[in-house]
């Protein structure tokens, strides 16, 4: 049956309504960056820009990089914005927008995160780069989608436990990245790690200005956590979305995080901007 214009909705040129593009917009290859001034630093390094547009926080510059097509978007801050990017990206290649019917053959897309985040030990340094084995969903959108075929309940039962997790909230749920990518982008570079995506960045990143916290021990317990090899590495607010929404649509993800702070040291990044170029150009380079 056709999806209703109130479900998925299109612009009067046919584009999707958050993200203002078409499916001929996009490569099939795309970098997600959470700051729309960061889309530029990515496309300045393209050959040539065939494509741009914007809306709200959902800048998107398409072109080719050494001749490979490559898409760069926005998502903003935080998981709900990677709800409406994953969901409205997959519309423009699985579904007819003309008959809103999905289509029959499914495409797989290639989204690969040049994010930056706070690393929890001091063993990944600022300026490192951190590759996401797993991400750690502790804001809870992915629960709005049936999510039992991608989960890993013996870590995340094995987390509940360590952390004695509060039952009020969202039970945390664990997914992966995807092993194509991550054999594709890891090097000596890299650290491997279990990124946990809040969806804030003070109270449930255990930040405390003048609030209390509900558990103020909570940061202390997230970065000792580790099982069967498997360690916490640093927080950001949108790698398990990506992960989650990108396994249950088809879709091959990996999330890159230029680390600018280190919670256990106290530390920021001398220069932020410099490391994220260099993300930038080494995400572009293993494409
Ligand atoms: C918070 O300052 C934002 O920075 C991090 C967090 O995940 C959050 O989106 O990533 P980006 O720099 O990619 O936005």
């Amino acid at each position: 049956m056709a999806i209703q214009p109130s479900e998925l909705i299109l612009n009067p040129d046919g584009s999707v309504y958050h993200l203002n593009l078409k499916p001929e917009n996009i490569a099939h290859n795309i970098i997600f960056v959470g700051d729309q001034n960061r889309v530029p630093k990515v496309s300045k390094h393209f050959d040539s820009i065939r494509f741009k547009t914007e809306k709200r926080e959902f800048v998107t510059h398409t072109g080719s990089y050494k001749g490979k097509e490559i898409t760069v978007i926005s998502t903003g801050i935080g998981p709900d914005n990677i709800d409406i990017v994953m969901n409205e990206l997959d519309a423009l290649v699985n579904i007819d927008l003309e008959t809103r019917l999905p289509k029959e053959n499914l495409t797989s897309l290639n989204i690969v995160r040049v994010g930056t985040s706070g690393a929890l030990h001091q063993d990944v340094p600022v300026d490192a780069f951190v590759l996401s084995s797993f991400g750690l969903d502790i804001n809870g959108m992915l629960h709005s989608y049936k999510t039992e075929s991608i989960q890993h309940p013996d870590i995340e039962d094995a987390f509940i436990k360590h952390t004695r997790w509060d039952e009020n909230k969202a039970r945390p749920l664990i997914v992966k990245n995807s092993s194509l990518l991550e054999n594709k982008f890891e090097s000596a570079l890299t650290h491997k790690g279990l990124t946990i995506t809040a969806g804030g960045f003070y109270g449930p990143q255990g930040r405390v200005l003048r609030l209390k916290l509900r558990d103020p021990e909570l940061i202390n317990k997230i970065a000792s956590f580790s099982f069967k090899g498997i360690h916490s590495t640093n927080f950001e607010m949108e790698t398990s979305a990506i992960y989650g929404l990108s396994q249950l649509l088809g879709h091959h993800a990996l999330s890159l995080n230029a680390i600018i702070a280190n919670r256990a040291s106290g530390t920021f990044s001398a220069d932020p901007g410099q490391t994220i170029e260099n993300l930038i150009t080494y995400t572009l380079d293993r494409f």
